[in-house]
């Protein structure tokens, strides 16, 4: 049953810090009847240019990472603003917030206070509603078909998030033969596990990354590749069937601007568009990869396109820099014929109804959405809801290792004790079901 309203009485806002110890923003809105919907905010290490602003205090506290103004932002202007406002209207709150920030990416009271405050009414309208998180999050989005997401997890890490070890920045395990989500939690689970195992047989490290996966420092993305294989194998899994791949290049990080090539560090290589998009041709045709994120620079459209036209058919090729949840840039992708998936973060976005729109618009354009978290998480467990509400089909928030990765795939534990939500299996992966069907 929806209540009628429920008015802000309070927005207080505080700095705490992330998975990485860096000061981030957690947000606690009030209502007069005196519920209480909390949220904070993730942060991303590899970053595109056109996200959302993330407003840090500079200066010597904290490197520079402090939060104190977007904080002040929160228990200042914009509590003045919305006290006594319905949380039940989103929609009219992220206005609100949006026009009074007055610039286009939130640059003036800073995205991170401004989706810190957005995340936390939403929660606040749910419990006033007494339903959870997911249920009403799916009432704002439209009532779309939620199900529970297939998972992408991070087994082996590079770039931003391990030292550059490896120039590419994630190699993940998508279970595809899981009928469950707690199925598909076990097997990435002895992945990973048969993952240390192997790297430590081949006495390589097996140190944690950023996001809880393992960091083998490996001189070519091919041995990474072969080394996921062997992991599946070790854990039983047949590769191509039970378990495929996943990539995320983070293209972003390779670009030298100035030579106008992607910087290969690790493997002492540089190559221009063409070279990469053959490099991850072959990626495909070598092994069982069925998704690619940011293959190619955020400013690289004409490579997107050509890529696109190679491999469009065959796999998943997501934007995540290339489209920083930005609606505009979505759908200049969608008009250019420039990749098939997004990335879904809500801190690129700015707001909940912001993002949610760009995952209507995926959806419209039959882009596949991955739902995913920062490199730097909290606790918070938002995004599981809002995959799950959304009906997204994936959902991409690192390794099985370290509480703030956890509290995600747990929180997606919990929404399925519900029973009657469906598993998204590989719905989300159209290729790779008629690739699953000619076999
Ligand atoms: C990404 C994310 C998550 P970051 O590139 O997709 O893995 O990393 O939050 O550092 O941008
Ligand atoms: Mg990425």
């Amino acid at each position: 049953m929806t209540v009628a309203s429920a008015a802000v009485g309070s927005v207080h806002a505080r700095q705490i810090f992330d998975s990485r110890g860096r000061p981030t923003i957690e947000v606690d809105v009030t209502t007069t009847s005196g519920v209480v919907g909390r949220a904070s905010v993730p942060s991303g290490a590899s970053t595109g240019t056109h996200e959302a602003w993330e407003l840090r205090d500079g200066g010597d506290a904290y490197a520079g990472l402090g939060v104190s103004n977007a904080v002040a932002n929160v228990n200042g202007e914009i509590a003045s603003a919305l006290r006594g406002f319905d949380v039940l209207d989103q929609r009219g709150v992220d206005t609100v917030l949006v026009a009074l920030d007055g610039t286009q990416n939130l640059r003036r009271l800073g995205a991170n206070a401004v989706l810190g405050v957005s995340l936390a009414v939403s929660r606040a309208a749910a419990q006033s509603n007494d339903v959870p998180l997911y249920q009403w999050l799916g009432e704002l989005g439209g009532g779309t078909n939620p199900s529970l997401p297939m998972p992408m997890v991070n087994i082996l890490s590079g770039g931003l998030h391990a030292g550059r070890g490896m120039d590419v920045q994630d190699f993940l395990a998508v279970p595809a033969s899981a009928t469950t989500i707690d199925e598909a939690l076990t097997m990435v689970g002895l992945i990973r596990s048969a993952a240390a195992q192997v790297m430590a047989e081949r006495g390589l490290t097996t140190l944690l990354a950023d996001e809880g996966g393992l960091s083998p420092g490996l001189d070519s993305s091919e041995a990474a590749l072969e080394l996921m294989v062997a992991s599946f194998e070790r854990a039983g899994l047949s590769p191509g069937v039970d378990a495929v791949i996943a990539i995320d290049v983070a293209a972003h990080s390779l670009w030298d601007q100035q030579r106008g090539e992607y910087n290969l560090a690790r493997e002492g290589r540089r190559l221009g568009t063409p070279e990469m998009i053959e490099m991850v041709c072959s990626w495909v045709d070598d092994f069982p990869v069925v998704s690619i994120e940011d293959a190619l620079d955020e400013e690289d459209w004409e490579g997107w396109k050509s890529l696109t036209a190679r491999l469009g058919d065959r796999i998943n090729l997501i934007g995540d820099d290339f489209f920083t949840t930005n609606p505009i840039r979505l759908q200049r992708g969608v008009d250019e014929l420039a990749a098939n998936g997004v990335l879904v973060k809500v801190n690129q976005n700015g707001t909940l109804t912001g993002t949610l729109d760009v995952v209507a618009a995926a959806r419209a354009a039959q882009y596949v959405p991955v739902v995913s978290a920062r490199s730097g998480e909290t606790e918070d467990s938002f995004i599981s809801d809002l995959a799950v509400a959304t009906g997204a089909g994936q959902i991409k928030v690192g390794s099985v290792r370290c509480s703030d990765r956890l509290s995600k795939y747990n929180q997606l534990v919990r929404i399925a004790e519900n029973g009657s939500l469906p598993f998204a299996r590989m719905d989300a992966y159209p290729r790779f079901a008629s690739v699953r069907a000619s076999a």
